[in-house]
């Protein structure tokens, strides 16, 4: 019941594939400086956004998952038997809900995680077959690129790619399109979308749920450091950084930076890289975009996904988005 794929891209792989670290060095090059998020993510990251997700200032996975539970029922019954197919499936927890509403509505249970670390996707994968005895995984390890490009013929009657957890909003709005294109791309008539976004809402709520007490935010985000340190010998001092998470008003995202604490050098020598800081620069590690309802729906629409049913909680804090091509 489980096969899990490695994608590969052999016919052209990317800069990344064939120059490891260079989004690394384009990034660190730029004024100001950038890094790429998905540095965040390996095993001690991954962790820390686990905990993230359940401090009380981080709202957003509380209120999707309040949301979910609420309307996934009826999710079941608009789409009818179809494949789950998750993007960034991490730990597959809220994609439980989905399996019970289509399993309570005796529809059969077919789920495509997508994930670029296959340490977490197989470990998910093996729970969901223990607790849903029907269930049919087929796991896909790499990019979303690759694998909305890979998907293969569903053998049920329709499809439903899901996106939830607001990580479109890590995307800016070039990449935002580009990824909705592929989307687009990856489905036939009449098959689904379900997307799950953060809403506009006020400064203050939105910086305490990047700024949380406990500093779990501030680790994630320096951890991003030292992963660089392991992957490319790098010499971050991470005392000489700090966590910075503010709201952009005006560009409706809340925006993390690494900040220089002095004037300082680092290298990652495997790169052969040299950067230098002043005091105060800071690095922009992740943009968070927060959205309005009205304004991703005309997005959609204007790729073809027509919006069949928005769920929010009553604080209309978040968002849940049914579309269909
Ligand atoms: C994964 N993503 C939706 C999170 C967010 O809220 O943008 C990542 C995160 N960054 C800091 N806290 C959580």
């Amino acid at each position: 019941r489980l096969q899990i794929e490695h994608l590969v891209n052999t016919a052209r792989p990317s800069d990344e594939e064939l120059h490891p670290g260079s989004d690394v060095i384009q990034g660190l090059s730029q004024q100001p400086k950038t890094l790429p998020p998905r540095y965040f993510y390996d095993d001690r990251g991954s962790q820390l956004f686990e905990q993230i997700c359940d401090l009380p200032e981080y709202y957003l996975t509380r209120t999707e998952t309040e949301i979910l539970q609420s309307c996934a029922s009826e999710i079941a019954e608009i789409t009818g038997t179809c494949e789950l197919v998750e993007l960034g499936s991490g730990s597959s927890t809220k994609t439980r809900l989905l399996l019970d509403a289509y399993q309570t509505a005796g529809h059969s249970l077919c789920y495509c995680p997508i994930d670029i670390s296959a340490g977490i996707l197989e470990s998910s994968a093996q729970s969901l077959l223990l607790d849903y005895p029907a269930l049919q995984v087929h796991g896909l390890v790499g990019t979303y690129e690759l694998a909305l490009q890979r998907l293969a013929p569903s053998h049920l009657p329709t499809r439903m790619i899901c996106f939830i957890g607001s990580t479109l909003g890590n995307l800016n709005p070039q990449e935002c399109d580009r990824f909705l294109e592929q989307i687009k791309n990856a489905l036939q008539p009449g098959e689904y979308f379900l997307l799950g976004i953060d809403l506009q809402k006020s400064k203050a709520q939105l910086e305490a749920a990047y700024n949380d007490r406990q500093g779990i935010t501030a680790a994630f985000n320096l951890n991003m450091l030292r992963h660089l340190n392991h992957r490319f010998e790098g010499t971050f001092d991470l005392t000489q950084f700090e966590h910075l998470a503010f709201y952009n008003e005006s560009q409706h995202q809340i925006e993390m930076h690494l900040r220089s604490v002095q004037s300082q050098v680092a290298q990652l020598k495997s790169l052969g890289l040299t950067v230098e800081f002043a005091l105060g620069e800071s690095i922009l590690s992740e943009i968070s975009r927060k959205f309005s309802l009205t304004k991703i729906q005309q997005d959609l629409e204007s790729k073809g996904l027509k919006s069949r049913q928005v769920w929010t909680d009553a604080k209309q804090w978040f968002g849940l988005i049914l579309c269909q091509l």
